[in-house]
């Protein structure tokens, strides 16, 4: 039905501004662009504006030079439909929140069990594996034709939601529209190499480093490590150390909670950012939402307030107290 509703106002609007959440990776950009070339298609004025910048891993994506930074200019731009993908609040697209203003409708479109229906259409669905995987529903819905750039955009973003299609999100559907992407000359091998190798050697270091960090809790059941903003900022631009780190955590024999505490990232010092990923026993969406945060059953996050000490003294208790009910 929302999704009707979506096809409908995207057919009947005609200027769009597109955006997503920030640290964007390659279902947010996959999303965002293949919704731009979507609408191009249907003869529509799009822009896409994110409140970050592109990390070099993601450099390979087509298109990335519609992708632009918000600044005072497009701040008066005035258009008819705010389209958010892959964001469970408004607040996760950080100051470009601000433009939704300069719209009438808002366009909600995401997979997050944690969406907060902020918008005037809101087609939600927790069961998909990415917002790329609804894009490509929705290019079927409207029966947009798929280039190998959109596939690439679209394959990209499925496979690194699903973790290369090994998470729980993975459903048949999920592997269905992958084959169909791969028809159109995706190479999944390069993604792969993109997304998960090409370790810059500094960067590799740098994450050794941390990785020697780490500590656990409740019998191994738990693992968890803290990374400083200063520490990000060594490495080359090219390589999310903070999901490495966690994908790394997650792997460990035994454990069923992976959790980093990241100090200095918001844009207020008395806040941490916290990152959770489970095995799929523990809901982690429902430890994240119990602190304001959010996201699936197996990924989520929460910014919490507090030194770092205290908000680990917080955040441990409560995953003790889930694993022990
Ligand atoms: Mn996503």
């Amino acid at each position: 039905m929302q999704l009707k509703k979506l096809a409908a106002a995207l057919r009947k609007n005609k200027r769009f501004l597109i955006t997503t959440h920030i640290s964007m990776e390659p279902d947010a950009l996959g999303s965002e662009l293949a919704l731009y070339f979507l609408l191009r298609r249907l003869g529509k004025e799009a822009i896409i504006v994110n409140d970050d910048k592109v990390i070099g891993e993601y450099a390979f994506l087509p298109g990335l030079r519609y992708v632009k930074r918000l600044d005072s200019r497009i701040k008066n731009i005035r258009f008819d439909c705010f389209a958010i993908l892959d964001c469970s609040d408004l607040s996760r697209c950080g100051e470009v929140a601000n433009l939704k203003a300069n719209s009438r409708l808002t366009l909600n479109i995401d997979h997050h069990i944690s969406n907060a229906l902020f918008g005037n259409i809101n087609w939600v669905e927790p069961g998909m594996s990415s917002a790329s995987e609804m894009i490509y529903k929705l290019y079927k819905k409207m029966r947009v034709p798929i280039n190998k750039d959109v596939a690439l955009l679209l394959f990209s973003g499925i496979a690194t939601d699903t973790g290369f299609f090994r998470y729980a999100n993975t459903s048949s559907d999920t592997h269905k529209a992958a084959a169909e992407l791969l028809g159109h000359g995706v190479n999944s091998s390069s993604v792969y190499r993109h997304v998960y190798e090409d370790v810059p050697f500094r960067d590799a270091i740098i994450l050794a480093g941390e990785l020697s960090k780490i500590k656990s809790d409740c019998q191994g059941r738990v693992v968890w490590s803290s990374i400083r903003k200063a520490t990000v900022k060594r490495t080359s631009g090219e390589f999310d150390l903070g999901d490495h780190f966690l994908s790394f955590m997650r792997a460990i024999k035994g454990v069923e909670v992976a959790v980093l505490f990241k100090e200095n990232f918001g844009r207020d010092r008395k806040e941490i950012k916290v990152n959770f990923r489970s095995q799929g026993k523990v809901d982690v969406n429902s430890i994240a939402k119990f602190f304001g945060g959010g996201g699936h059953r197996t990924a989520s996050g929460a910014t919490i307030a507090g030194s770092l000490d205290a908000v680990k003294k917080r955040v441990l208790a409560k995953i003790r107290g889930t694993l022990l009910s």
